[in-house]
Protein backbone atom coordinates (compact mmCIF):
# COMPACT_ATOMS: atom_id res chain seq x y z
CA UNK A 1 0.00 0.00 0.00
CA UNK A 2 1.18 3.62 -0.90
CA UNK A 3 2.53 4.96 2.75
CA UNK A 4 2.49 8.61 2.24
CA UNK A 5 3.59 11.41 5.80
CA UNK A 6 1.03 14.08 6.46
CA UNK A 7 3.49 16.41 7.80
CA UNK A 8 0.83 18.07 10.44
CA UNK A 9 1.24 18.30 14.31
CA UNK A 10 -2.68 19.30 14.13
CA UNK A 11 -4.74 15.88 15.20
CA UNK A 12 -7.85 17.13 13.84
CA UNK A 13 -6.36 17.85 10.35
CA UNK A 14 -4.92 14.16 10.75
CA UNK A 15 -8.09 12.86 11.17
CA UNK A 16 -10.29 14.50 8.36
CA UNK A 17 -7.47 13.36 5.89
CA UNK A 18 -8.10 9.93 7.53
CA UNK A 19 -11.24 9.20 7.29
CA UNK A 20 -11.61 11.08 3.79
CA UNK A 21 -8.40 8.52 2.24
CA UNK A 22 -10.26 5.37 3.28
CA UNK A 23 -7.72 2.06 3.14
CA UNK A 24 -6.18 3.00 -0.47
CA UNK A 25 -3.19 4.89 0.93
CA UNK A 26 -1.31 4.93 4.43
CA UNK A 27 -1.23 7.73 5.86
CA UNK A 28 1.63 8.29 7.93
CA UNK A 29 1.64 10.67 11.17
CA UNK A 30 4.73 12.71 12.01
CA UNK A 31 4.50 11.01 15.41
CA UNK A 32 4.71 7.28 13.16
CA UNK A 33 8.13 8.63 11.93
CA UNK A 34 9.61 9.84 15.33
CA UNK A 35 9.48 13.74 13.93
CA UNK A 36 9.14 16.33 16.60
CA UNK A 37 10.86 19.12 14.75
CA UNK A 38 9.71 22.70 15.39
CA UNK A 39 8.60 23.16 11.81
CA UNK A 40 9.35 26.75 10.54
CA UNK A 41 6.15 28.27 9.10
CA UNK A 42 7.95 31.69 7.78
CA UNK A 43 5.98 31.96 4.27
CA UNK A 44 3.18 34.54 3.57
CA UNK A 45 1.10 32.19 1.69
CA UNK A 46 -0.66 28.91 2.38
CA UNK A 47 1.03 27.64 -0.30
CA UNK A 48 4.59 28.98 0.66
CA UNK A 49 4.10 27.38 4.17
CA UNK A 50 2.55 24.19 2.82
CA UNK A 51 5.65 23.64 0.29
CA UNK A 52 8.29 24.51 3.76
CA UNK A 53 6.51 21.91 6.15
CA UNK A 54 6.29 19.23 3.04
CA UNK A 55 9.76 20.13 2.30
CA UNK A 56 11.35 20.08 5.38
CA UNK A 57 9.94 16.13 6.09
CA UNK A 58 10.59 14.94 2.72
CA UNK A 59 14.15 16.50 2.73
CA UNK A 60 15.41 15.13 6.08
CA UNK A 61 13.03 11.94 6.60
CA UNK A 62 13.24 10.58 3.43
CA UNK A 63 9.50 9.69 2.99
CA UNK A 64 6.67 10.84 0.12
CA UNK A 65 5.21 13.65 1.78
CA UNK A 66 2.41 15.75 1.74
CA UNK A 67 1.31 19.12 4.05
CA UNK A 68 -1.10 21.38 4.43
CA UNK A 69 -1.20 25.41 5.44
CA UNK A 70 -4.40 26.93 5.63
CA UNK A 71 -6.48 29.30 7.85
CA UNK A 72 -9.79 32.10 7.94
CA UNK A 73 -9.54 34.81 6.13
CA UNK A 74 -11.94 37.69 7.01
CA UNK A 75 -12.96 40.47 4.75
CA UNK A 76 -13.75 42.92 7.43
CA UNK A 77 -9.92 42.37 8.64
CA UNK A 78 -8.23 42.82 5.49
CA UNK A 79 -8.19 38.80 5.15
CA UNK A 80 -6.72 38.53 8.86
CA UNK A 81 -5.83 36.25 10.14
CA UNK A 82 -5.13 34.50 7.32
CA UNK A 83 -1.60 32.60 7.23
CA UNK A 84 -1.44 33.52 10.97
CA UNK A 85 -4.98 32.00 11.86
CA UNK A 86 -3.15 28.89 14.04
CA UNK A 87 -1.27 31.94 16.23
CA UNK A 88 -3.74 34.83 16.10
CA UNK A 89 -4.45 35.38 19.58
CA UNK A 90 -2.17 32.85 21.14
CA UNK A 91 -0.30 29.45 19.18
CA UNK A 92 -2.97 26.81 18.84
CA UNK A 93 -5.06 28.26 21.12
CA UNK A 94 -8.69 28.01 19.68
CA UNK A 95 -10.51 29.61 22.89
CA UNK A 96 -8.19 32.97 22.82
CA UNK A 97 -7.97 32.82 18.77
CA UNK A 98 -11.81 33.13 18.70
CA UNK A 99 -12.36 35.32 21.70
CA UNK A 100 -9.77 37.57 19.70
CA UNK A 101 -11.72 37.17 16.45
CA UNK A 102 -15.22 38.36 18.37
CA UNK A 103 -13.72 41.25 19.62
CA UNK A 104 -12.29 42.60 16.46
CA UNK A 105 -15.47 41.93 14.42
CA UNK A 106 -17.40 43.75 17.77
CA UNK A 107 -20.05 46.22 15.84
CA UNK A 108 -19.72 44.58 12.54
CA UNK A 109 -23.28 44.07 11.22
CA UNK A 110 -24.11 40.33 10.09
CA UNK A 111 -24.10 40.82 6.42
CA UNK A 112 -20.47 42.22 6.40
CA UNK A 113 -19.36 39.38 8.65
CA UNK A 114 -18.14 37.42 5.29
CA UNK A 115 -15.40 35.54 5.86
CA UNK A 116 -13.73 31.93 3.99
CA UNK A 117 -11.40 29.23 5.20
CA UNK A 118 -8.59 28.26 2.45
CA UNK A 119 -6.14 25.04 2.41
CA UNK A 120 -3.37 24.44 0.00
CA UNK A 121 -2.09 20.96 -0.01
CA UNK A 122 1.35 20.20 -1.21
CA UNK A 123 2.31 17.08 -2.40
CA UNK A 124 6.16 16.52 -2.69
CA UNK A 125 6.34 12.34 -4.44
CA UNK A 126 10.11 11.14 -5.50
CA UNK A 127 11.90 14.04 -7.40
CA UNK A 128 9.02 15.03 -9.00
CA UNK A 129 7.87 19.15 -8.60
CA UNK A 130 5.95 19.82 -6.08
CA UNK A 131 2.13 18.94 -6.53
CA UNK A 132 -0.58 21.84 -5.07
CA UNK A 133 -4.24 21.06 -4.43
CA UNK A 134 -6.25 23.91 -3.04
CA UNK A 135 -9.95 24.51 -1.39
CA UNK A 136 -11.97 27.40 -0.33
CA UNK A 137 -15.10 27.62 1.10
CA UNK A 138 -17.14 30.62 1.68
CA UNK A 139 -19.32 31.39 4.67
CA UNK A 140 -19.84 34.39 7.63
CA UNK A 141 -18.47 34.45 11.55
CA UNK A 142 -20.90 34.67 14.26
CA UNK A 143 -21.53 36.65 17.15
CA UNK A 144 -21.06 33.88 19.12
CA UNK A 145 -19.64 30.35 19.53
CA UNK A 146 -22.39 27.39 18.10
CA UNK A 147 -21.03 24.03 18.47
CA UNK A 148 -18.78 21.11 20.28
CA UNK A 149 -17.60 19.71 17.33
CA UNK A 150 -14.35 20.22 14.55
CA UNK A 151 -11.67 22.54 15.95
CA UNK A 152 -10.50 25.95 15.42
CA UNK A 153 -12.81 28.39 14.28
CA UNK A 154 -15.22 25.85 13.36
CA UNK A 155 -17.57 26.66 16.13
CA UNK A 156 -17.82 30.60 14.42
CA UNK A 157 -18.35 29.48 10.87
CA UNK A 158 -21.04 28.81 9.02
CA UNK A 159 -20.65 28.02 5.34
CA UNK A 160 -23.04 29.92 2.81
CA UNK A 161 -26.15 27.95 2.41
CA UNK A 162 -26.14 26.53 5.96
CA UNK A 163 -27.47 27.85 9.22
CA UNK A 164 -25.16 25.47 11.40
CA UNK A 165 -21.68 26.14 12.01
CA UNK A 166 -18.83 23.63 11.35
CA UNK A 167 -18.79 22.90 14.94
CA UNK A 168 -21.94 21.81 14.96
CA UNK A 169 -22.44 19.94 11.12
CA UNK A 170 -21.36 16.05 11.22
CA UNK A 171 -18.08 15.38 10.14
CA UNK A 172 -19.38 13.93 6.74
CA UNK A 173 -21.05 17.29 6.53
CA UNK A 174 -18.15 19.37 6.87
CA UNK A 175 -15.73 17.36 4.69
CA UNK A 176 -18.36 17.76 1.95
CA UNK A 177 -18.10 21.28 1.87
CA UNK A 178 -15.21 22.20 3.91
CA UNK A 179 -12.12 23.84 2.20
CA UNK A 180 -9.85 21.00 3.49
CA UNK A 181 -12.36 18.38 2.15
CA UNK A 182 -12.41 20.31 -1.47
CA UNK A 183 -8.38 20.06 -1.49
CA UNK A 184 -8.05 16.78 -0.19
CA UNK A 185 -10.51 14.80 -3.17
CA UNK A 186 -8.47 16.74 -5.85
CA UNK A 187 -5.33 14.80 -4.09
CA UNK A 188 -7.22 11.57 -4.15
CA UNK A 189 -8.67 11.79 -7.62
CA UNK A 190 -4.59 12.81 -8.61
CA UNK A 191 -3.41 9.93 -6.27
CA UNK A 192 -6.06 7.46 -7.82
CA UNK A 193 -5.12 8.34 -11.33
CA UNK A 194 -1.93 7.78 -10.90
P1 LIG B 1 0.36 22.17 11.14
O1 LIG B 1 1.06 23.41 10.68
O2 LIG B 1 1.21 21.32 12.04
O3 LIG B 1 -0.28 21.41 10.01
P2 LIG B 1 -1.47 24.07 12.33
O4 LIG B 1 -2.74 23.96 13.12
O5 LIG B 1 -0.37 24.96 12.90
O6 LIG B 1 -0.90 22.59 12.08
P3 LIG B 1 -1.72 25.90 10.12
O7 LIG B 1 -0.45 26.59 10.39
O8 LIG B 1 -2.10 25.56 8.71
O9 LIG B 1 -1.82 24.51 10.89
O10 LIG B 1 -2.89 26.77 10.79
C1 LIG B 1 -4.20 26.45 10.52
C2 LIG B 1 -5.11 27.15 11.52
O11 LIG B 1 -6.23 27.67 10.79
C3 LIG B 1 -5.66 26.15 12.51
O12 LIG B 1 -4.83 26.03 13.67
C4 LIG B 1 -7.03 26.75 12.81
O13 LIG B 1 -6.91 27.81 13.73
C5 LIG B 1 -7.43 27.34 11.44
N1 LIG B 1 -8.12 26.31 10.64
C6 LIG B 1 -7.65 25.64 9.56
N2 LIG B 1 -8.54 24.74 9.10
C7 LIG B 1 -9.61 24.84 9.92
C8 LIG B 1 -10.84 24.17 9.98
O14 LIG B 1 -11.15 23.21 9.14
N3 LIG B 1 -11.68 24.53 10.95
C9 LIG B 1 -11.40 25.52 11.82
N4 LIG B 1 -10.24 26.18 11.85
C10 LIG B 1 -9.35 25.85 10.90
Amino acid sequence: MKKIVFATNNAHKLDELRRMAGDRFEILSLKDIRCFDDIPENETTFEGNALAKARWVRDRYGYDCLADDSGLEVDALDGAPGVLSARFAAEHDDAANNKLLLAKLQGVPAQKRTARFRTAICLLEGDAEPRFFSGAVEGRILDAPRGEGGFGYDPLFVADGYTRTFAETSAAEKDAVSHRGRAVRALLHYLHAE
